[in-house]
């Protein structure tokens, strides 16, 4: 064998060594996401029936249904106190757009005419306001798409 051709296949070696260490150092440090959540798509036609706003099921409890069209979210602003369990129910009657609360893992696609459902355990220590973001590109205003979601404890 040539020396080069020794050379070579130690490095690239090497580099799969590297590359694999690192996975399964991350995967072993238990890396997870800050929450728990599950996710589901329901078809609906009933649009009239979708009325955006928080409603509180008692006991940190949460249901809260929003709109998303371009370019906004309604309610703009969700206050919720002391949630434990929050299911998100988003709708889109217009085009497709994405529902991301910035710094969770709450993060779901919305599909014009489908009721896009995402249940999210919020960690106890999480307070203050967070950003919501629309991202799927949904048009020229979608830079421009976002709400406000505030946990107070
Ligand atoms: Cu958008």
């Amino acid at each position: 064998m040539d020396r080069w051709e020794a050379l070579w296949i130690v490095i690239v070696a090497a580099t799969l060594g590297i590359f694999i260490g690192t996975l399964v150092a991350i995967a072993g440090v238990g890396y997870i996401p800050p929450s728990e959540v599950e996710a589901e798509y329901r078809p609906t036609d009933a649009v009239e029936e979708f009325k955006p706003g928080v409603r509180s099921l008692g006991d940190g409890v949460y249901e809260v249904n929003i709109l998303a069209y371009r370019f906004s979210f309604q309610p703009n602003k969700i206050v919720l106190e002391n949630p434990k369990e929050v299911r998100f129910r988003i709708y889109s009657n217009d085009v497709l757009h994405g529902f991301n609360i910035i710094g969770t893992n709450v993060n779901i696609m919305v599909i014009p005419g489908y009721v896009s459902e995402i249940v999210w355990r919020p960690p106890p220590d999480f307070e203050g306001s967070y950003l919501v973001i629309c991202n799927e590109y949904c048009g020229i205003g979608h830079s421009g798409m976002f709400a406000e979601l505030v946990i107070k404890r």
